[in-house]
């Protein structure tokens, strides 16, 4: 091919490039203010109910269900791109709200006290959380689409920025999924750092998470509260960006085992369990270390592919639960 013909190739492709870029994708973006008096989500549209109560402890939950209150509150997910409304009930005995992260939302879906979206015990309030997928502006630069590993939480007990309902366990994870993204083979096992504990207990009352080899499994790890931690998990590693996954194998994202997350940071991964490394019982922890000292680490056990558990596992089972013994 002469220097010409390269050169005259080249233009047509930049040509071909400046036209697939300049499609207005902000077309098809949903609006972001849905207007005074119109808090309702225009199709798609998906719900879901969300009640919060007191539970033993002084703990206080949000659960799909009055009688299945947990700390976190259950993984509400959609798909970027969809809206949805959370219908919050409200048993408990304070006022509560549902203040989510990364979405967009009016302010009389914020949560929060100055645009009067708490709710008093005893009622209910309709949040609406939308997303939107990347697009380009009229200036030609790009909006981030919302798809991420996000929390929600309350906003309203205690103080007016929620730290009350923070502290006994008004939060969860909120994810939203790009199309395409691979799914997880079970459920999604959301870890909250907080205090020097995961979900508001120490070890060895910390989740213990069981999978089988070779399981595709998805950690969501997000902190609250007043302290910084270090996430680790042994064996297993993520790339440190939306998805915790290289896009191709010439992606240069820093591959990471460790990740410092401060109050409200959340992000989330997915390994493939024992890859390279076999099944085996493979600590999780914060690597700061009075934290874990008091507490704060739980057990990722990978059974063989045919979910068999070992004696050797057995007795790292055991010999963890010893040795965390004191901290609850
Ligand atoms: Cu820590």
């Amino acid at each position: 091919m002469t220097i010409r013909r390269t050169l005259a190739l080249l233009a047509a492709l930049a040509v071909a490039a400046g036209l697939f870029y300049s499609v207005p994708l902000s077309a098809q973006l949903p609006p972001l203010d849905i207007g005074p008096g119109d808090d309702a989500c225009q199709d798609p549209t998906e719900s879901v109910t969300l009640f919060a109560g007191n539970m033993s402890g002084g703990k206080v939950g949000y659960g799909l269900t009055p009688e299945e209150l947990s700390v976190p509150g259950p993984t509400i997910e959609l798909t970027e791109g969809t809206c949805m409304q959370v219908n919050l009930i409200n048993d408990a005995s304070d006022r509560v709200s549902f203040h989510p992260h990364g979405v967009d939302y009016s302010v009389r879906s914020d949560g929060t006290t100055i645009n009067g979206s708490c709710v008093p015990p005893g009622e209910s309030k309709t949040y609406v959380i939308n997303t939107h997928v990347p697009g380009t502006r009229a200036d030609g630069t790009v909006q981030a689409g919302s798809a991420g590993y996000w929390t929600y939480h309350d906003h309203c007990l205690g103080t007016v920025h929620g730290t009350g309902g923070l502290k006994r366990g008004l939060f969860g994870a909120l994810i939203v999924r790009r199309p395409g993204d691979p799914l997880p083979t079970g459920d999604t096992n959301v870890l909250v750092m907080s205090g020097t504990q995961f979900n508001l207990k120490r070890a060895p009352k910390t989740p213990i998470i069981r999978v089988n080899q070779g399981d595709r499994v998805e950690f969501v790890v997000i902190a609250h509260g007043e302290l910084f931690h270090t996430f680790h998990l042994h064996g297993h590693r993520w790339a440190d960006n939306r998805t915790g996954y290289p896009n191709g194998v010439t992606d240069q994202t820093t591959v990471i085992d460790n990740k410092v997350v401060g109050p409200a940071d959340s992000f989330g991964f997915q390994v493939i369990a024992g890859e390279g490394v076999g099944p085996g019982v493979w600590m999780y922890h914060c690597h700061v270390q009075g934290h874990s000292d008091a507490g704060m680490s739980g057990l990722f056990v990978v059974r063989t592919p045919e979910g068999k558990v070992t004696a050797q596992m057995k007795r790292a089972i055991a010999r963890w639960k010893e040795e965390s013994r004191g901290h609850h």
